[in-house]
């Protein structure tokens, strides 16, 4: 059968404008109640089962969440992260806690090693974290959580000690991550982009020796479906790239992984405007942050974006094929590396940024729409990866299922750039979706039946959000964010 026979083959999303809506109020209850039964003290885990520790851009959702609920707890959830920080500006993936027994999460504590083998690069001694990063929406979260409660904020001195870290954290991505020399950051393992096993990686991971597999023992499997995780192949790689990168004492550089992502980096020029506007409020002009985003957002579009295909791609920086595509090393330039031809959401996610030209956000709507992620038609939320793909499978993680995050992203992103009935559309799929399912992880983006675990806490954290019509994306943020108001 081809591939566009296929996609009329499959199943038609159920229309949800026949259900009747959730109630808001019983919903907002049932969320903050997944957040609260999540809640440690100090930080929310991403799931009592699966994840049991801090994860550091589930945290930056939850308190995106969070701040409806109780500013206070969503401030403290990212103080607890940044406690976190290394001396080299890197916030941790995992920050662990120590009262949760070491065989509940594989790679624990004993595994990274962080306070003797990150010991060059900062790591700190009290408290134990992964090695590696995940995607910085950070400031981006903590200048929503300000604006929750700006009274608070400032009492509690919350963006003037958040500032500092956020901006080590910015240097640390631009300047030690900027792997491919093109102004972009690149991620050196799947973990940090945080779509894990989505198949950008299958020819980057290919070059890389699997750990064999009875060197390590995956928790994971206790809780989840081994037909909704990643492969035992997948997995000999994570740890493979992890230990070596541990065993040079975390220093950036050498590794045989290194991919500039679309979805990273746009989060990184979002959290740069954001950082931008918490100079303002913190008395700076923020002029030249804005400026920077700007700059970034051209490097994005230089190296990451395809016109023919409507949307941006992954670039392996290690691959020694030289690409014909755009940036892609014409001139023996700086851009090494060649772009990864498969459509992930993750070429998608930078609709999310204010300073994307008209033809470029107007592309990426038609492509969300189109054949490959089946908006408005065939899918429910946005699927993970292209449903004409070769690799997509309905359920396995970021091989094709839904993830609210990420559709939360492109939610944002297409009412920030005026398609308002296809916002509104999707929020109220997203918003029906988690609370029939549970408020899964992960669903399939054709019936929304969930997968993973449920009670998830970015899923109930964005729900939540959506609830509540807040004026930090409306016109005056989105103005902001341009910095069509600064001085
Ligand atoms: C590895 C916590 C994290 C998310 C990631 C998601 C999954 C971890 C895992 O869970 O990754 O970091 O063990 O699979 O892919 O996006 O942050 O929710």
């Amino acid at each position: 059968m081809d591939r566009t026979a296929q996609l009329t083959a499959r199943p038609v999303a159920r229309d949800i404008a026949y259900d009747p809506p959730p109630a808001a109020d019983s919903l907002h209850v049932k969320a903050a109640r997944v957040l609260e039964d999540n809640w440690t003290g100090t930080s929310t885990v991403p799931s009592c089962s699966l994840y049991p520790h801090q994860w550091s851009w589930d945290s930056a959702f939850i308190a995106i969440g969070l701040r409806h609920v109780s500013p206070l707890r969503a401030q403290t959830e990212l103080e607890t992260l940044l406690d976190a920080q290394w001396g080299d500006g890197r916030i941790p993936h995992i920050v662990f806690n120590p009262s949760v027994p070491l065989d509940a999460y594989f790679p624990s504590p004993d595994f990274w090693r962080s306070s003797t083998a990150g010991r060059a690069a900062g790591a700190p001694r009290t408290v134990q974290t992964s090695g590696i990063v995940q995607p910085p929406v950070h400031a981006l979260a903590a200048w929503l959580v300000h604006r929750a409660d700006p009274g608070l904020s400032r009492a509690r001195g919350f963006l003037t000690r958040m500032y500092p870290r956020l901006a080590a954290w910015h240097r640390y991505l631009l300047h030690r991550r900027d792997l491919g020399a093109g102004g972009l950051a690149s991620v050196v393992h799947p973990w940090e982009q945080g779509m894990d096993n989505s198949p950008c990686w299958d020819a980057p991971l290919s070059r890389v020796t699997p750990a064999p597999a009875r060197s390590f023992r995956r928790a994971d499997l206790d809780h989840g479906a081994a037909e909704d995780r990643p492969t035992d192949l997948d997995y000999g790689r994570y740890v493979r790239l992890a230990t070596d990168y541990r065993d040079g004492g975390y220093a950036d550089g050498p590794g045989d992984f290194a991919v500039e992502d679309p979805a990273f980096n746009a989060l990184l020029i979002a959290s740069e405007h954001a950082l931008a506007e918490i100079a303002r409020e913190l008395g700076a002009t923020g002029t030249a942050r804005h400026a920077r985003a700007e700059r970034l957002t051209a490097a994005l579009i230089e190296r990451l974006w395809d016109p023919a295909e409507g949307m941006f791609f992954c670039r392996d920086v290690r691959s020694e094929g030289r690409s014909d595509g755009p940036g892609g090393g014409r001139t023996g330039g700086p851009a090494a590396g060649e772009l990864i031809p498969e459509r992930s959401v993750s070429g998608l996610v930078p609709l999310l940024l204010p300073a994307l030209p008209r033809d470029i956000a107007a592309a990426l709507v038609r492509t969300l729409g189109g054949p490959h992620f089946g908006l408005g038609g065939t899918t429910r939320l946005v699927p993970s990866y292209d449903l004409l793909g070769e690799a997509f499978e309905p359920h396995r993680y970021w091989r094709g299922p839904a993830w609210f995050n990420t559709s939360w992203l492109l939610e944002r992103g297409l009412r920030l750039h005026g398609e308002r009935g296809r916002a509104d559309a999707l929020r109220r799929a997203i918003l029906h979706t988690a609370d029939a399912s549970g408020f899964a992880e992960y669903v399939s983006p054709y019936t929304g039946d969930a997968c993973g675990a449920t009670g998830f806490s970015w899923t109930a954290a964005l729900t939540l959000d959506l609830l509540h019509d807040h004026p930090a994306w409306d016109t005056t943020a989105v103005r902001e964010l341009k910095g069509g108001d600064r001085g």
